[in-house]
């Protein structure tokens, strides 16, 4: 659907449960968060289903609009959601009756029968923006989670996927709210514990490929031994996209005993998304990710033989 069409069809809805994916991120927890305000403002029920995995960073954003237990919604929709296996547990059981797909990711599944996706949006924020504009005036309240939805997908407006509309759509909502506060707690502040992980794992890093290719680790005793919250992690697969030489990050998180979370960050060379869907993940062209069952070592083998067969069939 367009813009428009998702607008009007959000506009005759009423009782409306929202879904974000698992290990949220800012911008499903921003597009959910404000989309339900949206719907509140036109004078709809509307709530987000609780995300257990939910961390400290982004749960103020989500908190306002948590459904209580029991909850009975009408009508079902979720945002930056590419895979039904990306929904959380306690989601599960809705994975049938949602109507509406709001999502960015180039390797959306088509499992709504209504979507609105534009793989060109940085962030399902970008789209969420554009939809709510049509549906009732910004405020400070839509505002502010669709800035972190946006500002945490392009990592404060660095990464490659940041477009001239990115900006645009920055600087309306930057009409409605200030923004030193939230990019000095999202973008330059890390715990202790955080700089000493990404320490530790610069200090075990391995380089393949003619030292264009870095691995990282995030092995669950590193994470044990340093008392590291979910919060402490999140994210840490950008580091690897940091190190000088080489342009394609992984990093291995072991989730537990057994299952490993691949994240991978590339340059133009090597195609993230494809890497990742041979190993049965997704994402986007510079950013994907996916999980595979394996100790490090065997996930290891399988990620670099994925990035090299990928490498190879791009030359033909
Ligand atoms: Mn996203």
């Amino acid at each position: 659907m367009t813009i428009l069409e998702t607008a009007n069809y959000l506009k005759a809805l009423d009782n409306i449960l929202i879904l974000t994916h698992v290990r949220p991120d800012g911008d499903t927890i921003g597009c959910a968060a404000a989309l339900c305000q949206a719907l509140r403002d036109l004078g709809k029920t509307a709530y987000l289903l609780y995300n257990p995995e939910i961390t400290a960073t982004y749960e103020p954003y989500a908190a306002p609009y948590w459904a209580e237990d029991g909850y009975q919604p009408d009508h079902v929709i979720s945002t930056d959601i590419a895979a039904l296996s990306l929904l959380p547990e306690n989601a599960t059981s809705y994975a049938s009756r949602i109507e509406l797909a709001i999502d960015h990711h180039p390797s959306y599944g088509d499992f709504a029968p209504n979507s609105c996706v534009d793989p060109s949006a940085a962030a399902a924020g970008e789209i969420l923006y554009e939809i709510i504009a049509q549906m009732t005036p910004i405020t400070p309240a839509i505002a502010m989670p669709l800035y972190v939805a946006i500002a945490t997908d392009t990592g404060c407006f660095v990464y490659s996927n940041t477009t001239a509309r990115t900006h645009r759509i920055a600087a309306a909502l930057m009409a409605h709210i200030d923004v030193a506060q939230v990019n000095k707690a999202l973008f330059r502040t890390k715990s202790k514990v955080r700089l000493a992980m990404e320490s530790r794992m610069v200090a075990d890093m391995e380089l393949f490929d003619h030292n264009r290719v870095v691995v990282m680790e995030i092995p669950l005793r590193l994470r044990q031994e340093m008392h590291a919250t979910e919060a402490d992690i999140e994210e840490l697969s950008s580091l690897a996209a940091l190190v000088e030489g080489t342009d394609c990050g992984i990093t291995l998180r072991e989730l537990r005993p057994g299952v490993i979370k691949i994240s991978v960050r590339s340059g133009p060379r090597v195609n993230a998304t494809e890497v990742c869907a041979r190993l049965g993940g997704g994402g986007h062209r510079a950013a994907a990710g996916a999980t595979v069952e394996g100790t490090m070592e065997e996930v290891k083998r399988k990620i670099l033989q994925s990035v090299a067969e990928v490498v190879e069939h791009a030359k033909c």
